[in-house]
């Protein structure tokens, strides 16, 4: 089984704005602290160096109260970059913002830009055969299809998932351990989605710790979700925990806060 799914040499953050205040969120919870967010970012970006990865960490971007959760602005794959159109109005910019970074680190960008096309990262998981990406509130059938037709040429097959009704983004609720195994809440296993693959559940009222990222060989994922974690740990995941509890606030959680990538030489 090849492992380019979750071996990584790259990854770009974002510092959070001040501006974060004022991000999206489903439901309010309070106000997020931008003191502790930047503590919880910068164990964050030392955990992925940790791994021997080289990290671009991106100055903050006031007019972009979201741009901390960088991922949702593009899908990194070996061959090239794809720029999302994100389907939140207020993110669409964040995009445009994040494309030169990503030029200047990959050999090809390309973008979705039809006009009826929305598609964020959060709704994309990469696994070692295809490209899964949930149908939400973000994305919709025609940024599907176009990112369909945009990496085809690269050897890269899109199916089209459905994000459960109330969640922010297909990967809210799910996360890719390895080259065959998917950390997946059971609401979102329920939908058949993974078939084929192994599939941990999180504990249940654990359904939060379903966003972790595995790069290279550490699994992170957020704080707080003791009985998720262990599995894992027993599961044979090396597990780190990061503190979460201010991105939660706005919907957002580990994979938000990266691009990860390993671009072809
Ligand atoms: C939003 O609603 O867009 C942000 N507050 C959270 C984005 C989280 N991103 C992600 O799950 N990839």
């Amino acid at each position: 089984m090849s492992d380019r799914s979750f071996r990584f040499t790259h990854a770009i953050t974002r510092r959070p704005a001040a501006s974060i205040v004022n991000g999206l969120r489903a439901v309010d919870t309070g106000t997020p602290s931008l003191d502790l967010m930047r503590r919880h970012h910068a164990d964050y970006v030392a955990a992925l160096r940790a791994t021997g990865a080289v990290v671009v960490e991106l100055d903050p971007l006031e007019a972009f109260p979201d741009s901390v959760f960088v991922e949702d602005t593009a899908l990194c794959l070996p061959e090239g970059a794809i720029v999302m159109r994100p389907g939140a109005p207020s993110r669409l910019g964040e995009a445009a913002e994040m494309a030169p970074h990503l030029a200047a680190l990959y050999g090809e960008v390309r973008r979705i830009d039809g006009a009826d096309s929305f598609i964020e990262g959060g709704d994309i998981l990469t696994t070692e055969t295809e490209v899964l990406v949930g149908r939400s509130a973000r994305t919709n059938a025609a940024g599907i299809a176009e990112l369909t037709r945009k990496v085809a040429d690269w050897g890269h097959k899109v199916r089209e998932v459905i994000t459960p009704p109330g969640v922010l983004h297909f990967k809210t609720d799910c996360s890719l351990l390895d080259g065959e195994t998917i950390l997946a809440t059971a609401r979102l296993d329920a939908s058949g989605c993974f078939a084929g693959y192994r599939v941990i559940h999180t504990a249940e009222g654990e359904e939060a710790a379903a966003n972790a990222i595995r790069f290279n060989d550490v699994v992170l994922v957020p704080a707080g979700f003791p009985r998720t974690r262990d599995a894992l740990v027993k599961a044979g995941y090396a597990v780190q925990e990061i503190g979460n509890s201010e991105c939660a606030k706005l919907d957002g959680g580990m994979s938000c806060l990266s691009l990860r990538f390993r671009p072809r030489a």
